[in-house]
């Protein structure tokens, strides 16, 4: 296991390498080039400037999230191809640069959905939440207002404005895509870049739909065990492989999500680990990452993490904001850095209480 934090790069980000590289054992980063747009192909040059970047201040790349999927590849359009066709070049350029991990997701129109961006909770920090009566209650066009209003000036990933101001199309593209549909694009895209992920060693790791189920109507596919095991056996290779987030899989109650763990032994290739609180099944905030401020038992989830011999990267994922600290919803340094160094808490605890009477070493 590996500690990293996300990065936006230096154009983007409001925490610097610097501040990243002084949280006690984080020592990757996972980032992205933001500006890229979905079906765009992204230039070996590019990728080293990002890398050199990143390794100029102590750390180095564990992962890319994202190389996001344009909505041709979603649906099966026309471009659909030569999206694909830039993909595979992309994938092989990182291959080249030695970067083994890419973590995408297959969601329609909108990425996450949160309907707050800064709910203040009892202790004065902000987190982002979710209700289900204000989504029902929510014209999905008008949904990028309340976003964008509230996001401290930044861009928010998968709310680009240049695909929001066209989500009326975007819908419309979507009319006719349910999600058996969705998932035959899904397997197709895969079927494709299995040859160079194999060539490359590249894992790739589908992030889940957050949250656990459709909304606006849209179809949501990443949404539990069943749909999961599904995919890896469509295409049944180890580089087709899954993001583990807790904080999505876990907006649906009847996801058990150790035990999720334990059943995708080996195709978990990188895990975004927090709590959420539930006020109600339709209800719920990004608490602290601490087992005790959420409704999760962050120790159990690290314990299935720890014996399926997961090894790949974790990192803390949205914090609240606190502090005084003004960033993007949920991506400040500070609460962050205390949910990693909580989550190594616990892992070195679990690694030492796993060794505890093994005899010991000459
Ligand atoms: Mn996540």
């Amino acid at each position: 296991m590996e500690m990293t934090l996300r990065y936006y790069g230096k154009d983007y980000d409001t925490v610097t390498l610097q501040q990243i590289r002084q949280i006690p054992g984080v020592t990757g980063v996972i980032t992205t080039l933001y500006s890229k747009q979905p079906g765009e192909l992204w230039t070996r040059e590019e990728i080293r400037a990002l890398k050199e970047e990143v390794e100029a201040a102590g750390l180095h790349i564990s992962g890319i999230e994202s190389v996001n999927i344009s909505d041709a590849i979603k649906v099966g359009g026309p471009e659909r191809d030569q999206h694909i066709a830039n993909y595979i070049e992309t994938l092989e350029n990182l291959g080249k640069e030695d970067i083994h991990l890419v973590c995408y997701n297959f969601m329609p129109v909108f990425d996450w959905t949160r309907t707050e961006l800064a709910r203040v909770r009892p202790d004065g920090s902000t987190v982002l939440a979710y209700n289900q009566a204000a989504v029902d209650a929510l014209d999905p066009e008008k949904m990028f207002e309340s976003i964008s209003g509230d996001s401290n000036g930044a861009i928010m990933p998968g709310w680009e404005p240049e695909r929001m101001a066209h989500v009326k199309e975007l819908f419309e593209m979507y009319a006719d895509i349910d999600s058996e549909k969705l998932f035959e694009n899904l397997v197709y895209f895969l079927k494709k870049i299995m040859p160079v992920c194999n060539e490359y060693d590249i894992r790739m790791a589908i992030h889940p739909d957050d949250p656990a189920w459709s909304v606006f109507g849209l179809p949501r596919i990443i949404i539990n065990k069943e749909n999961i095991l599904r995919m890896m056996k469509a295409v049944d290779d180890v580089h087709n492989g899954v993001t583990f987030c807790s904080g999505s899989y876990g907006t649906n109650l009847e996801n058990d999500l150790p035990e999720m763990i334990r059943a995708l032994k080996g195709r978990i290739h990188f895990a975004h680990v927090r709590n959420l609180k539930f006020n109600s099944p339709g209800d719920f905030e990004e608490s602290a990452h601490l087992s005790s401020d959420g409704t999760f038992d962050m120790y159990e989830i690290m314990r299935a993490l720890y014996e399926t011999g997961f090894d790949g990267p974790i990192r803390p994922d949205h914090g609240r904001m606190i502090w005084g600290e003004k960033a993007m919803p949920g991506y400040g340094l500070y609460d962050r850095a205390l949910g990693a160094t909580y989550l190594n808490g616990l892992w070195e605890a679990i690694d030492k209480a796993a060794h505890r009477g093994a005899p010991s070493q000459p």
